[in-house]
């Protein structure tokens, strides 16, 4: 498909534009993706350059003597030996047994961008001792934990060596490539260095350089020229000064700033992350493709098993083998391309140091390369070194997903668009005529006053107060469409308050950027900035939006920026930002920003009492902090459906624990089998929406023959019976940084059959989940991990032995979950309308037991939706089944105090009928129970222990 929606876009500028652009859209509906809207390697200088750098001698040299210590740093200076430039190396020792690699320029012309702290670091990290162990005439050696940090002078590399074994290495293939800041040659070029000067905002924070300094700056570059000529070759590779890509031209007034280092894994084999891309979970060699590029774009109807861009961007990258988890955080906002190769360790470089090499046998190694387009190498090494270490490792630098509120874990029901009040009242009752639970209706931008969000269409939407009510009176919500595009309207108040007060981004000459979007012209507020996101949020407060309260919460889109008539359909690079920054700088995180201004926006208007819920479709590394995300214009086809797991799998490892897909896919019409197993699917993935595009049919449950319907029903009620898993594995996940959606590897590191596994995960470490993902099978193979485990069908506790691959039957109605042996998972079963009519219903308590009949779980409990538990208003209770007794014992001390109960316990794997089960509640006399031997399953049902879910008791089985 040669034209694009936006490609289109921008040669009408009709009135109705918009329904041009629907058209080509449909057209490309057809006929698939526009790949020559978004560039390859080829067609971007810097990743050009970079990747045309051949491994061999790095021409870095560290100079030893310039070494600097602290008690927990070390600093050196490096030079480019081809032009004489000067570098600073920084390494960190930081606590958690990680590292932290920075690398810049010693007196740049002028500051490069480096990412505050706070937009993503959560906070300064934490320091550790590091301490000099040797240094002799071309390496110098520290320690810190049990790793030492090798730095080779000559050719220049950086290896960590974690308990005599090499684990990351840096620039050992010499790729090192750090483009210093010049000035164009001949030319009195101030372009990019005056830019500053055009704005007078109070929001100008100090980070760029003043002209001032920049003079001093200059002069001193100008003495280091002296000394050193830039070789003319340097400044007169193409693309350097000025870059065009198809119509558009990017000025570069800064000229070539990119940077580049290869980043190696001795003794791996497998790598994973940097989402996010429709790819395998397993990340795969570029050798014969272009690099994996992270640059947040609005790539409409998106292909599958490319390594192109997408919505978000998340540069962390995990390397597992049986042995041990690392990770590394290329923290840089700019454009990011990452190359992958298989390779072989250097093992006559570590056998001088170690005896890491024992025989012939050649040592696996995954070399990986990365670059960006401006800013500084600034990477973290987590040494693990088991998986939830580097989980948390990670999280202690960027954050956690809060614990979401309970109906945003729930079904969402969502379309674009609903059309109007009318059809918003039937959708909803429909649920409650076929008895199909949900929690939240979406309104998607259709609903507003000409694309002027924060506003009604009022002759669609008359009486929004009451159509919320009315969710409202069923303990349901709405999410309203926001996108960060304000329609250039005089007229429109939230337009006319961000011109006033100086809030949008500018384009290169100083003017408003004015783009094309939904609305027509619009601009784009900078959220990077503190009071652009103070200013949002206010926004939020039902005085200003109209209509809304605290029911009605906030979906975040086409926030990579997506600008139709913008180079690969976003922002133009040579935007300036208000702190004076390009956009170039920047673009990554611009997304994560609209959607951290939202969440504040929802807590002011809560007073902070109610947990936020807002959906964003781009996200950085850090965006796991404000909540959901998901994998946007996906399509109704089988292979979008199977592309959900690995890419989930991809996001959850690197922290994007709240993510989904849309369930039915956004485009084109699934038909009945499809939509179903998709439910069925979506039914046991974090965020579970169904969502699809303006033109394609309605497809509500009701919608379906009765049997998809039916089929539906009972995996949206399977949902719903197991939210007190969900909350309590998100919960989990906010204080440890952990998955909730996992990789098998994670709980069986060592069984390198699940290294590649991207069709199956867990859910939490209790669920084992594989989706049917192909049409018309009868039967599939699912691997059950752990030798000497045993694993229970979550229908008909049907058992399967660890260790091994069985096939199954995949009978339409069936979705294939597996409760571990040995784990315990309490569940709601009364069918209601909405998670928020479950809040008292009783537990009923599976103890899947294991081999050895023994069995442990947790469950987490509080108000389901307020931010009380942060002040310790909550219930956190362990079960643990041990020598045939059952008992519940507090995991914290809390008043808190809920009307939930214990209506039933079921235990599975049970070998021989009991006598009789007694139970003792503390400061009660004992009291038999009511129980059921089921011997062909080995089940025993005990009905009616009653007591709340908080009482201490022990039940004896006998
Ligand atoms: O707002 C309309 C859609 C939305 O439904 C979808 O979920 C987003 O990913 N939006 C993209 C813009 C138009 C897509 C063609």
């Amino acid at each position: 498909m040669a034209l694009s929606c936006a490609c289109l876009l921008r040669s009408t500028m009709a009135v109705h534009w918009h329904v041009l652009f629907y058209c080509v859209c449909l057209l490309s509906v057809v006929l698939g993706v526009s790949r020559d809207n978004f560039k390859t390697c080829d067609q971007s200088g810097f990743c050009k350059r970079q990747r045309a750098m051949v491994p061999g001698h790095s021409h870095y040299v560290v100079e030893l003597s310039s070494i600097n210590m602290t008690p927990s740093s070390l600093e050196l200076e490096v030079v480019n030996k081809k032009n004489n430039v000067r570098f600073k190396l920084e390494l960190y020792a930081l606590a958690n047994n990680m590292a932290r690699i920075k690398f810049n320029e010693l007196s740049p012309l002028k500051p490069r961008y480096e990412i505050p702290i706070g937009d993503v670091l959560v906070k300064e990290p934490v320091l550790q001792s590091l301490k000099l162990v040797s240094q002799d005439s071309n390496s110098i050696t520290t320690v810190f934990e049990n790793t030492r940090v090798v730095i080779t002078a000559n050719p220049f590399r950086i290896d960590f060596i974690t308990s005599d074994q090499p684990t990351v290495s840096f620039n050992t293939q010499g790729l090192l490539k750090f483009e210093h800041l010049r000035k164009k040659q001949g030319l009195l070029s101030r372009i990019g260095t005056s830019i500053y000067s055009w704005f007078s905002t109070p929001f100008r924070t100090a980070q760029p350089a003043e002209p001032a300094q920049e003079a001093a700056a200059e002069n001193q570059e100008e003495k280091k020229e002296e000394q050193a000529p830039t070789p003319e070759a340097e400044n007169s590779e193409p693309d350097m000064w000025e870059e065009t890509f198809k119509s558009f031209v990017d000025s570069k007034p800064n000229g070539p700033s990119s940077v580049g280092i290869d980043i190696s894994f001795p003794g791996f084999e497998h790598v994973y992350g940097i989402p996010e891309h429709a790819d395998s979970f397993a990340l795969k060699s570029t050798k014969s493709t272009d690099p994996y590029r992270l640059y947040n774009l609005d790539v409409f109807e998106y292909e599958l098993y490319n390594p192109m861009a997408l919505y978000g961007s998340v540069p962390v990258m995990l390397a597992h083998n049986e042995q041990k988890t690392v990770g590394v955080f290329w923290q840089n906002a700019a454009e990011t391309w990452v190359d992958i190769s298989s390779n072989v360790a250097d093992k006559n470089f570590f056998n001088k140091m170690l005896d890491f090499v024992k025989g012939d046998q050649d040592i696996p190694q995954i070399d990986t390369h990365w670059f960006s387009e401006s800013g500084i190498i600034d990477v973290f090494v987590m040494l693990g070194p088991k998986p939830q270490d580097v989980f948390s490792q990670y999280a202690s630098l960027t954050g956690t997903t809060p614990l979401p509120p309970l109906y945003a874990l729930s079904y969402h029901q969502s379309r674009w668009n609903y059309n109007d009040e009318e059809d918003v009242r039937n959708v909803d009752s429909n649920f409650d005529v076929h008895d199909i639970p949900y929690d939240v209706l979406w309104l998607d931008i259709e609903h507003t006053d000409g694309k002027r969000y924060f506003t009604w269409d009022s002759a669609k939407f008359p009486n929004p107060e009451d159509m919320v009510a009315n969710l409202s009176s069923k303990g349901r919500k709405l999410v309203t469409i926001v996108d960060p595009h304000i329609k250039r309207d005089d007229n429109y108040r939230i337009y006319a308050e961000a011109k006033q007060k100086n809030l949008f981004i500018k384009n290169k000459d100083g003017g408003e950027y004015d783009g094309w979007c939904w609305p027509g012209s619009s601009s784009w507020p900078d959220f990077l900035e503190p009071a652009v996101r103070q200013w949002w949020a206010s926004k939020f407060d039902p005085s200003e939006y109209k209509g809304t309260n605290n029911d009605v919460v906030t979906w975040n889109d086409m926030n990579e920026p997506s600008v139709f008539n913008g180079p690969e359909i976003t922002l133009l690079k040579d935007a300036i930002h208000l702190s004076g920054w390009e956009h170039r700088d920047v673009h990554n995180v611009y997304g994560m920003h609209q959607h951290r201004a939202t969440v504040e926006g929802q807590a002011l208007k809560t007073n902070n009492h109610e947990r936020s819920f807002v959906l964003s479709r781009s996200f950085f590394a850090g965006s796991q902090k404000y909540g959901a995300i998901w994998t946007g214009d996906n399509t109704g086809e089988w292979s979008h459906l199977k592309i959900t797991v690995p890419m989930m799998l991809s996001l959850n490892v690197v922290g994007m624990t709240f993510s989904g897909a849309d369930v039915g896919g956004f485009f084109r019409n699934p038909d009945d089998e499809l939509l179903t197993r998709w439910y069925q699917a979506g039914a046991f993935q974090p965020f579970f929406r169904l969502h699809s595009h303006l033109d394609t049919k309605r497809r509500e449950p009701w919608l379906l023959p009765e049997q998809n319907k039916n089929i539906i029903r009972a995996a949206v009620h399977t949902r719903y019976t197991f939210l007190p898993y969900w909350y309590t594995v998100f919960y989990q996940s906010e204080k440890t940084g952990s998955p909730v959606m996992m990789p098998l590897w994670v709980e069986y590191p060592e069984d390198s059959t699940t290294f590649k596994m991207d069709d199956q995960y867990l859910i939490g470490s209790a669920l084992l989940v594989k989706p049917v993902v192909d049409q018309g099978i009868a039967t599939m193979d699912i691997y059950f991990p752990g030798k000497g485990e045993v694993w229970y069908d979550i229908l008909d506790f049907k058992t399967y032995a660890g260790g091994q691959t069985v096939k199954v039957d995949t009978p339409l109605d069936k979705i294939h979950a597996y409760q571990r042996g040995g784990h315990i998972i309490a569940r709601k079963y009364r069918m209601r309308r909405s998670s928020t009519f479950m809040k008292n219903d009783p537990f009923t308590l599976f103890v899947c037991l294991s081999t050895n009949e023994i069995s442990k779980g947790q469950l987490y409990i509080d108000d389901y939706h307020s931010n009380n538990y942060k002040k310790g208003d909550f219930v956190l209770r362990e079960f643990v089944f041990e020598n045939h007794k059952l008992t519940s014992r507090p995991l914290n001390k809390s008043s808190y105090r809920s009307k939930e109960w214990l209506e039933r316990i079921i235990i599975v794997g049970l070998v021989k009928m009991p006598r009789k089960t007694t139970m003792h509640v503390e400061g009660s006399a004992p009291q038999d129970l009511d129980s059921q031997y089921f011997t062909e399953t080995k089940v025993l049902v005990i009905r009616k222990p009653g007591v709340n879910i908080a009482d201490n008791w022990t039940i004896n089985i006998e």
